[in-house]
């Protein structure tokens, strides 16, 4: 058995939910806890607003150009897709990848708007690596609102959250960890990586999986 083979592959974790949870918090201080352990580990955002895709989705984002929904769609899509080669090369060789938003923000963002289905906004992220589990960071609107600088970008408005919320509630499967966002942040790091701890034991020897398949 070779060295890789004995040191498993790594952990994909994904972070989700309405707009200002503190998903990016979270990310930050679970990637934090892996690099203060010495396990190998990489961090991910979607959008990339990095790339030349990227550059569309940020632009369109903070409301300086516009795209139509079905293109602005497959544009957050590709944007996941040019990450992959990336990301499963990465798990292979044993590092974990963190990542704050993926696949359910696409459907949830998109089947929100008037005119959506959630199966047609599934269908361009089929067959992305699936992540062995979801941390839904869940709060109320209200409560998000209240939150530091909600409000700068396209799709913060209550009412449009409030039917995201509703869309990531249809999502929801079976290796989704619901989290309630509303406490204190030490306290929903601890519950996190308690959680990712009992999980890297049991995925380490198991095949990555592909999303929607
Ligand atoms: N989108 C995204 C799509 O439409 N389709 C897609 O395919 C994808 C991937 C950009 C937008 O794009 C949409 C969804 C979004 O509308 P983004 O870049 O992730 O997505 O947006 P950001 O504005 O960076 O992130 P969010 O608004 O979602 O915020 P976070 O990351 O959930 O929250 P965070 O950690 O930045 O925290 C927000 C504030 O709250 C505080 C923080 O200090 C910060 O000030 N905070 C807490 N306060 C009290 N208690 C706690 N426990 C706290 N945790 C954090
Ligand atoms: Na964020």
């Amino acid at each position: 058995m070779s060295l890789l083979s004995r040191k498993g592959r790594g952990i994909l974790v994904a972070f989700e939910g309405c707009d200002r949870g503190g998903k990016s918090t979270q990310c930050k201080m679970l990637v934090d806890y892996f690099k203060t352990t010495g396990r190998d580990v990489a961090h991910f955002s979607f959008p990339d607003r990095t790339t030349i895709i990227g550059q569309s989705i940020d632009s369109y984002l903070q409301g300086k150009s516009e795209l139509e929904d079905h293109a602005v769609h497959l544009l957050f899509s590709a944007n996941r897709w040019e990450a992959v080669p990336k990301i499963t090369q990465l798990i292979e060789r044993g590092t974990s990848v963190i990542m704050d938003r993926y696949a359910f923000s696409g459907v949830a963002f998109t089947a929100a708007k008037k005119g959506f289905d959630v199966t047609w906004c599934k269908y361009p992220d089929r067959g992305l690596p699936c992540p062995d589990i979801v941390f839904y960071l869940e709060i109320a609107t209200k409560d998000a609102m209240s939150r530091a600088s909600f409000g700068n970008e396209r799709y913060e408005k209550a009412e449009f959250q409030e039917r995201v919320a509703k869309v990531y509630k249809e999502l929801k499967s079976d290796d989704w960890r619901v989290v309630d966002a509303l406490r204190d942040m030490n306290e929903i790091h601890e519950e996190i990586k308690s959680t990712v701890i009992k999980l890297e034991d049991n995925v380490k020897y198991s095949e990555l999986k592909n999303l929607w398949t």
